[in-house]
């Protein structure tokens, strides 16, 4: 009989893995290609990828938006940054924050009434203005206004705010698409009394394609409605509409509970998997849509997975999305202690207490994940 031998290969991009060239591709330490049980391995490149808070992360703003924002540095105009509460870090951008440094700045922490309503709503004030910060942009928590804008609630204290703090000057209303923009500025214009002798006019931003909504705000200056910047990390660009409608709440996500042992899983519908490789029983919070299924699988690893998700056991899923290679595998190593979040772009996020565990995470290809201090803090 001729001799078989499993070729074997990088999990993430497919390399050969070698252990003799560190330079070269599918370079891994010789122990752990010496360690034969490990049927699921990374090349040092890709596990150190993994290891970032966010990855995958293709820069997203176009060269018309860096003209706009060059303008409102130039005018010295007030930046009105909206972020979306739920996906968060969809709608919190590294690329455009640091375009933004310097500029007088309010941020509309939007979309409120999808997290729990007991979380106070100094925590989530504290939390958006800490990530700001934490990003060099300098902000405290009395910048950061909370909206919940498909209610009715009350926005005039923030145009009072945005009036105070713009002297004057241009307002940029920026943010990712969805994130509410248009929502907060057609919300303003309930109570709009147009004292200038221009008119409110849609268009071109000057010199670029993006599309602008352009409101007079005195004789002098004008709010900006820019277009919103690209969910292209995010999984709701890979899903059809039925699966995007039941993975976006449209009502108040309630925390669900699992614990997970070593080599458990949880399977969320169809689209994700997020398995605890490595370390002790660990207390899991899950913050999905109520129509995204939760499903624990104690072992077997992703066979489970596959084999439910070709029986349709799994819901949402998305056609498009079923074959192993259609994910990508990402190994996590909580390396801090406290509350932390491992979350899915677009999908939510688990929150657990740190303690040194491994997490895989699948997600459809392309797909970011995050893994930051937690939105929401564990009861003590
Ligand atoms: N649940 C909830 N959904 C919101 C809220 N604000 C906006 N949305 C949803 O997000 C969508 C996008 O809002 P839009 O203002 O067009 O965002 P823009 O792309 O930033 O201009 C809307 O169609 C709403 O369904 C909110 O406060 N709560
Ligand atoms: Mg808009």
């Amino acid at each position: 009989m001729s001799k078989l031998n499993f070729v074997r290969r990088c999990h993430n991009c497919g390399a050969i893995l070698q252990d003799e060239r560190p330079e070269d591709v599918g370079y891994v330490l010789p122990e752990t290609l010496a360690n034969t049980s490990a049927r699921v391995l990374f090349c040092n490149k890709c596990f150190d990828e993994s290891r970032y808070n966010f990855a995958p992360r293709t820069p997203k703003v176009s060269p018309d938006f860096l003209t706009m924002l060059a303008d409102a540095e130039a005018s010295d105009a007030l930046i009105v940054y909206v972020v979306d509460l739920f996906s968060f870090e969809n709608s919190f951008i590294p690329e455009v924050n640091s375009l933004v440094e310097g500029l007088p700045l309010i941020v509309v922490a939007n979309k409120r009434d999808l997290l729990p309503e007991e979380v106070p709503d100094e925590d989530l004030r504290e939390y958006v203005a800490h990530r700001f910060r934490v990003a060099g942009l300098s902000l405290t928590r009395d910048d950061v206004y909370l909206a919940s804008l498909t209610s009715s609630a009350e926005v005039s204290h923030i145009s009072k705010a945005i009036n105070e703090k713009r002297r004057r000057h241009d307002v940029y209303f920026i943010g990712a698409e969805g994130a509410g923009k248009t929502l907060l500025i057609t919300s303003f214009l309930r109570n709009y009394k147009n004292s200038s002798n221009r008119v409110v006019q849609t268009g071109n931003y000057p010199g670029t394609s993006l599309a602008v909504m352009q409101i007079p705000l005195d004789s002098s200056s004008y709010a900006y409605d820019t277009p919103g910047t690209s969910l292209d990390n995010s999984l709701l660009s890979h899903l059809d509409p039925k699966s995007k409608r039941a993975v976006m709440p449209m009502v108040e996500v309630k925390q669900r509970t699992e614990s997970l042992t070593e080599g458990e899983s949880i399977m969320i519908g169809g689209l994700a998997r997020i398995e605890l490789l490595k370390g002790e029983k660990t207390h899991i919070r899950e913050f999905f849509s109520k129509k995204v299924e939760l499903h624990k699988a104690k072992s077997k690893g992703e066979a489970v997975f596959f084999k439910k998700l070709a029986a349709g056991d799994l819901l949402p899923a998305c056609p498009s999305i079923s074959a192993p290679a259609d994910f990508d595998a990402y190994d996590i190593g909580v390396e801090e202690s406290g509350d932390r979040d491992i979350g899915i772009a677009g999908l939510g996020w688990i929150s657990f207490i740190g303690e040194g565990q491994t997490f895989r995470v699948y997600v459809p290809k392309g797909v970011s994940i995050y893994s930051t201090r937690s939105k929401i803090k564990s009861k003590k």
